[in-house]
């Protein structure tokens, strides 16, 4: 079949809508048609290069949410006209990892997935009769695409398309950090660095548990606002001067009890480890950071008790869990709609990145 679809044919370049030939699901596999997919800073990260698995020409995009169309053979958790939102972290119930209750990183199809094929090892994209990659094992930049039958989460009918698309990654990494991942007490102290699609999420993850300070730290003093909306009780701009892990400390009364780097800047995930809390504090590393690059710091700061820790998808397990956070969701127990900035067409995509990049949007989100 034909599928309109925003190609990443090189690095650096803008997006190109273009109609691309997609094969059928076969052997456990699905056809989803998206209704809607978000634009997350990872698919930037992606499109400049920085990433060491990006691969191109590929088809970006890893939060969506849609319809299943058809299923290939030996498909039985899911059949057509379910709702699914895709998993790039996909749960088979089977492997190693998902056997460990310490992870949620199912390796099941993870080889293939980084070299942007099917767990066939085959492209189901091509374009005039040459192959593009799929991106994250998801593709949400196109209208149709295949995936695993692991890799999607069946979720309630009712749920809108164009909000719910961002459990598929900004929601569930945000405030699965801090209910999987750091598991932060009642009471506890926290430190968000980044305040953007994800450390929002953090924010509200933080205020759902009962967090009694929560501090938001970002060089846009516009983000003061929106952390205010989610549950931050103090706003740091570290461009107000003075050394950022001292001003902290002091307003913490000791440091964090947790912080969460939500940025991919490996000198704020030092600060990051530095600002916690002597003998106990623990850091999350969220953030993704370019290829090649290191993170640093004295090991004292962990011989004296700090803890270094890191998050992908917020330790959930999609199929599993992503259900379950749509229904907090429509139930109420979190916000996701204040959050979706901007609703772009298919061809406005490129708009969506520059929107993420002026520090303009929270959540810029392509309705099909
Ligand atoms: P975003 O662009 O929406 O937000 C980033 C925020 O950081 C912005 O508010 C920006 O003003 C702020 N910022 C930039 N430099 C700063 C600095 N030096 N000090 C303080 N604040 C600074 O991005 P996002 O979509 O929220 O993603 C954040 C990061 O999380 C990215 O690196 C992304 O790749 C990563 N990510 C990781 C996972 C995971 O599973 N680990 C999942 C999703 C996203
Ligand atoms: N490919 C990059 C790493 C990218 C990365 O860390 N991805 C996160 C999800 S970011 C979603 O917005 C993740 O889940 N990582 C676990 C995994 O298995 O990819 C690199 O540095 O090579
Ligand atoms: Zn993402």
């Amino acid at each position: 079949m034909k599928t309109r679809a925003a190609v990443a044919f090189e690095a650096k370049k803008p997006l190109e809508i273009v109609e691309l030939d997609l094969e059928g699901p076969k052997q456990g596999e699905v056809l989803v048609e998206l209704m809607a997919t978000g634009l997350c800073h990872t698919d930037a990260f992606t499109l400049s290069g920085e990433d060491p698995e990006g691969l191109f020409p590929a088809v970006l995009g890893h939060e969506g949410c849609g319809v299943v169309r058809e299923i290939g053979p030996g498909v039985t958790s899911v059949k057509p006209d379910d709702h699914v939102v895709p998993l790039y972290t996909p749960e088979c119930r089977e492997c190693e990892y998902c056997l460990n209750p310490k992870t949620n990183l199912c390796q099941a199809i993870r080889s293939t997935q980084g070299q942007g094929l099917m767990p066939d090892g085959t492209s189901r994209f091509s374009y005039k009769g040459k192959t593009i990659y799929h991106y994250m094992g998801t593709s949400t930049f196109s209208n149709f695409t295949v995936l695993p039958e692991i890799a999607v989460a069946k979720i309630r009918a009712d749920a809108p398309f164009d909000t719910t698309c961002y459990v598929g990654c900004g929601v569930t990494t945000g405030i699965g950090a801090v209910v999987n991942t750091a598991k932060v007490e009642p009471g506890s102290r926290v430190v968000v660095f980044g305040l953007g699609g994800i450390g929002l999420n953090v924010i509200q993850g933080a205020k759902l548990a009962g967090a009694s300070q929560i501090v938001g730290v970002d060089i846009n003093p516009d983000r003061a606002d929106w952390g205010c909306k989610f549950g931050m009780t103090h706003f740091l701009n570290p461009q107000d001067g003075g050394d950022v892990v001292e001003r902290i400390v002091n307003l913490t009364g000791g440091g964090a009890d947790y912080s969460f780097e939500c940025i991919g800047k490996t000198e704020v995930m030092r600060q990051a480890l530095e600002c916690c809390h002597k003998g106990w504090g623990e850091s999350v590393v969220i953030g993704v950071a370019g290829a090649g690059e290191e993170i640093a710091t004295r090991p004292f700061q962990l011989v004296t008790g700090r803890v270094w820790r890191g998050s992908a998808f917020g330790g959930a397990r999609g199929r599993t869990d992503v259900p379950q956070i749509v229904d907090w969701y429509m139930n109420g127990q979190i916000e996701i709609d204040p959050m979706i900035t901007h609703r772009l067409s298919l061809d406005e995509i490129n708009k969506g990145f520059d929107l993420m990049h002026e520090g303009e949007s929270i959540r810029g989100v392509v309705v099909y």
